[in-house]
Formats: C-alpha cells, sequence, structure tokens
C-alpha cells in the first residue's frame, strides 16, 4: 500500500525530483552528516486514539509507528494550551503562551521575537517550513517558506511561497509532501544540515479525505467510547461546551457532507460553499459518487435521537480515519526519501500533533479542555545514530521542551530564557534526576467558536485540578488512577481537602516557575 500515487496530486516538477533521486540518490554528503538533520513532522488534531503506536483499537499508522519502532515513543507527552496558533508558537519559542504572547488563535504572532529555527539558522543549518503555519504574519527564521493561508484547503489547495500565492492541484496532504521532498532534494544547500517543519493541515475539521481513500473505512463499525452519553454532572464548564456530536455543533453537511440537492437536510451552515467547491470533475465524480448512496441511506433512515448520534459517530469517525490514512501513507513517502538517501540514520524525525483531539470521548470532536484526550499529544521520535535509547520514555514531556531539544541536538546553546527543558537527557539509558512532577496548563479563548471556558491547571502523576475563570469560577479534581476518563469532579468532596491543599500549592509554584502570575490577564 505504502506510496499509493493519486494521478492528481503529483506535480510535475516535484515528479522530476523524484525521478531523478530514483536515478541517482545524490543527496548523502559528508559536510551534512555532521551535525544532525531535523525534520519536524506536525499534523493538526491527530488524536492519540489514532494512532496505532499508541493505540489500535481503530485503526493503523504502520508508517507513523515505523518512527517509534525504530526510536523512541513518549507515553506522557502533552502540549500547554490546546489549540493551534498557542501550541505552534509554544513549539517554536519554547515558552508558554503567556510569555509567547500567542495566547488563543486571533492574536497575530510575533515574529521578530527569538524561535528555535532563527537560532538554528544563526547556526548554519537551512531551515524550511511547509505547509500549515496559521500565525497570520510571515513566518521568519526560514531560508524557505511555502504555507496555507489560513487553515487551508484539502482540495487543490492555494499555498504562499515566499509571500507569493498560487494554486496547486491535488490533495492538501500529498502537495505539502511533495512541497517538503522538492526542497530537501532539488532546493537546498547540500552542505549544510537542514531543518525542515513539515507541518499538515490534515486531520483538521471538516475531514474531509482524499478520494482515494473514501472507500476504506465504510465496512467498519467503531465501538461508541463508553461516556459518549456524558450528562456532565457536576463540570459545569463540561456542560457548557459547543463541540458536541450530539448536538447541531456537529453539522450534518458542513461535518459529515450529507449534501442533499434536493435541501432536506437541515444545515446551520447556510454559507457554506460546499465541500466540491473546489474540486476538479474527476474529483467531484470521486466524492458524489460515494457520499450520495450514503446520503440516499440516510434520508431512508430518518434517524433522530440517540440513533442519529451514533450514525453521526460513525460517519465522524470513518472520514477522520480515511485523513489519517494519507497522512500516514505521505509520512512513509519521506521517511523512505531519508533512507533511500542515506539521510535517515543522521536525522532526528520527529512526529506530533498540535494537539489533542476527542473521539466521542464525552461526545466530543475538537480539544481545548485540560482533560486529556485534548490535553495529550502523540509525540513520536527517530533518533541521530549517535543515540543508543530505543521504546518507551514515561516522563512528563511538555511542548515547550521541543525548541530547547532540537537546540541541543544540533549542538547550539539553549538561551536561558527558554522555558521547556531539553529531552536529550531522555534519550540514553539512564533515568534522568529531577525530572518535573507537575506540568501546567492555560486556555483562554473563550468567548469564541465551541465555548470551552478560560481555564488553567496542573496535573501530577495521578491528580489533575483544574481552575475555570473569567464568566465562572469552578474548580475540578480528578483522581487520574480510579476516574482515567474524568467523570467524577472530586473537588469539595469529604477525603480531598489535603490533596487540593497540596496541588494548589505545586499550582502556584509552576505559575510562578512559568511566571504566569499577572492576574490581569487571567
Ligand atoms: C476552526 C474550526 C474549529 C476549530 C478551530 C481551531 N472550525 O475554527 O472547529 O476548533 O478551527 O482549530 S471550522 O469551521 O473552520 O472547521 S485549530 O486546530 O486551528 O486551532
Ligand atoms: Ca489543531
Amino acid at each position: 500500500m505504502r506510496n499509493k500515487v493519486n494521478k492528481w496530486s503529483i506535480l510535475p516538477f516535484v515528479f522530476c525530483g523524484l525521478f531523478a533521486l530514483q536515478t541517482s540518490c545524490k543527496t548523502t554528503n559528508e559536510s551534512s552528516t555532521q551535525r544532525p538533520n531535523v525534520l519536524f513532522i506536525m499534523t493538526d488534531d491527530h488524536s492519540l486514539q489514532t494512532l496505532s503506536a499508541y493505540d489500535n483499537r481503530f485503526t493503523e499508522t504502520p508508517n507513523i509507528d515505523r518512527i517509534a519502532r525504530d526510536g523512541v515513543i513518549f507515553r506522557n507527552s502533552f502540549v500547554g494550551n490546546s489549540i493551534c496558533g498557542p501550541s505552534r508558537a509554544t513549539m517554536l519559542t519554547g515558552k508558554h503562551t503567556h510569555i509567547n504572547g500567542q495566547i488563543n488563535n486571533d492574536v497575530v504572532f510575533d515574529g521578530s521575537q527569538q524561535t528555535f529555527p532563527k537560532l538554528l539558522q544563526q547556526a548554519g543549518y537551512q531551515t524550511a517550513l511547509v505547509g500549515k503555519w496559521h500565525l497570520k504574519s510571515d513566518p521568519t527564521g526560514f531560508d524557505y517558506w511555502n504555507v496555507l493561508p489560513g487553515q487551508g484547503h484539502y482540495y487543490n489547495p492555494d499555498f504562499i511561497e515566499m509571500g507569493e500565492q498560487k494554486q496547486y492541484e491535488g490533495y492538501v496532504t500529498t502537495v505539502t509532501t511533495d512541497l517538503a521532498l522538492n526542497w530537501l532534494e532539488n532546493s537546498r544547500d547540500q552542505k549544510k544540515p537542514f531543518c525542515m517543519l513539515l507541518h499538515h493541515k490534515a486531520p483538521h475539521r471538516v475531514w474531509e479525505p482524499d478520494t482515494m481513500y473514501l472507500d476504506d473505512f465504510e465496512d467498519q463499525t467503531f465501538p461508541l467510547p463508553d461516556n459518549f452519553f456524558d450528562t456532565y454532572e457536576g463540570r459545569k464548564a463540561a456542560a457548557e461546551q459547543k463541540l458536541s456530536i450530539r448536538s447541531g455543533d456537529m453539522d450534518l453537511i458542513y461535518d459529515l457532507k450529507m449534501e442533499d440537492p434536493k435541501g432536506e437536510i437541515e444545515t446551520r451552515m447556510k454559507w457554506y460553499p460546499g465541500h466540491t467547491s473546489r474540486m476538479n470533475e474527476a474529483q467531484k465524480v470521486a466524492w458524489e459518487k460515494h457520499y450520495t448512496p450514503i446520503m440516499a441511506d440516510f434520508k431512508r433512515q430518518n434517524l433522530s435521537g440517540d440513533e442519529l448520534y451514533k450514525w453521526k459517530y460513525q460517519r465522524y469517525m470513518k472520514d477522520y480515519l480515511s485523513c489519517i490514512k494519507s497522512v500516514d501513507e505521505n509520512v512513509g513517502r519521506v521517511l523512505d526519501y531519508l533512507e533511500e538517501t542515506g539521510q535517515l540514520e543522521n536525522t532526528l524525525v520527529v512526529y506530533t500533533s498540535d494537539q489533542g483531539f476527542y473521539m466521542g470521548e464525552h461526545g466530543w470532536f475538537d480539544k481545548r479542555f485540560m482533560y486529556e484526550e485534548s490535553f495529550r499529544t502523540p509525540l513520536l521520535m527517530h533518533l541521530p545514530k549517535s543515540y543508543s535509547k530505543r521504546g518507551d520514555i514515561t516522563e512528563f514531556v511538555q511542548n515547550i521542551d521541543y525548541a530547547p531539544t532540537f537546540l541541543d541536538v544540533a549542538g547550539v546553546a539553549v538561551p536561558e530564557d527558554i522555558q521547556g527543558v531539553s529531552l536529550k537527557s531522555l534519550f540514553s539509558s539512564e533515568k534522568p534526576e529531577n525530572w518535573r512532577k507537575g506540568l501546567y496548563y492555560h486556555y483562554y479563548e473563550f468567548p469564541n467558536e465551541h465555548m470551552v471556558k478560560r481555564h488553567y491547571g496542573i496535573r501530577t502523576d495521578r491528580y489533575k485540578l483544574i481552575h475555570f475563570y473569567h464568566d465562572i469560577d469552578v474548580w475540578e479534581l480528578y483522581d487520574l488512577e480510579n476516574d482515567p476518563h474524568e467523570m467524577n469532579n472530586l473537588y469539595g468532596k469529604e477525603g480531598y481537602k489535603d490533596i487540593t491543599e497540596q496541588l494548589k500549592k505545586e499550582l502556584k509554584e509552576l505559575q510562578t516557575l512559568y511566571q504566569d502570575t499577572d492576574k490581569s490577564t487571567f
């Protein structure tokens, strides 16, 4: 199945590049084998539940799993603010969002500040960024950049290449990979080590699969999460969100593609031009061939209530997993390229997502909450040959740690003001001393789409304490050992006074450590 080629997606110039690669394999070069390359692959909204190195209940991701099989997998990897722009700014700067300024998706990223690509560039690396950016200001610190405007489109996407916008024919995950491979093979200075940020749009909402994978999950029925019908008792913020599959938050047309030409299916998104609006004829034909019978069957069933919600969940899973399928295939293409050109062994390959995602847990899609599914993010690394560690890493790591890790691995001094910690000490077989025992989190994007309240909190090995604030003042406490799905808010309950006080003290210490003490920003 690897390297299944979509006839719409291969760009002529890339084709030349890859053809040349098969015949010459010219890229290995002595000077770039000295300092390790960094390939930082990040997807948008990829949940741990749908990455088989973590969880294979729903799908297999053999290519992404290769990274873990030959390298390391972080079993306790988290973000500091579970949403796109904030997470990206954190990764670039190694600082939490109240410090780098990107507290939500509305802020324009201050590109004049220190970032790891700039520091690597100054140290002689060739730096490149391809794919989703979403930080509004033009990228800085890159020798080459070619990014999707805003969220980007799945079909025949526009890209902005160093300030110039143009449209490419094909499917976004494949086009993004083509552009990355083209830069690696044909455009970069081969004498220098590279740092490439390959950032996919997929599997972001509205989960439009590549036409060639439309049928892949059609015969499967996915188990409903045990808490799909959560009633949110004792959790006011969870009750008031707008990211539910069990409501119009997940739209039958916009999200689930039931574009009824007769107009008999309800939608809130009247403005939406439709999923096929950017497609060419062949794409449109394949799309309609797939969804038209599904829609006919849906109308025939005339579902409502719980039966409708269960149907929505199945459709959501199928579309989302088909998008993951393209991601996995394209990760395989890049790994193959590095392997075939002899560069893999000297490259730090990182696979992560800007945050986790709900696959129906609590009845939800989307992210934002400090609850486990969206607080966690996948993190897998193929290490350069000098590092011996393989398999599981269980220490608490967070996206503030990526920038110092990349700098450290590249042999570049980590500036004092970076808040994260280099993960390099976890790449040997010895247990590091005094590793962090608590994780800090702060989410700000309220009021906004999905209406997740502002909150901050601490997670330790066993407990999680969250404070929801702004238009409410609600604390939540979870015992993750006895209640891993965070259904039972223990805050204020008998027997939890001491642990609550202890956690509040540790939370304050983290706020002091990370300088999140200016209450006017809360
Ligand atoms: C868009 C989506 C939201 C999503 C945000 C943030 N709506 O606004 O569902 O939560 O992005 O996602 S959509 O109608 O545009 O699909 S993020 O990953 O970019 O932060
Ligand atoms: Ca995201």
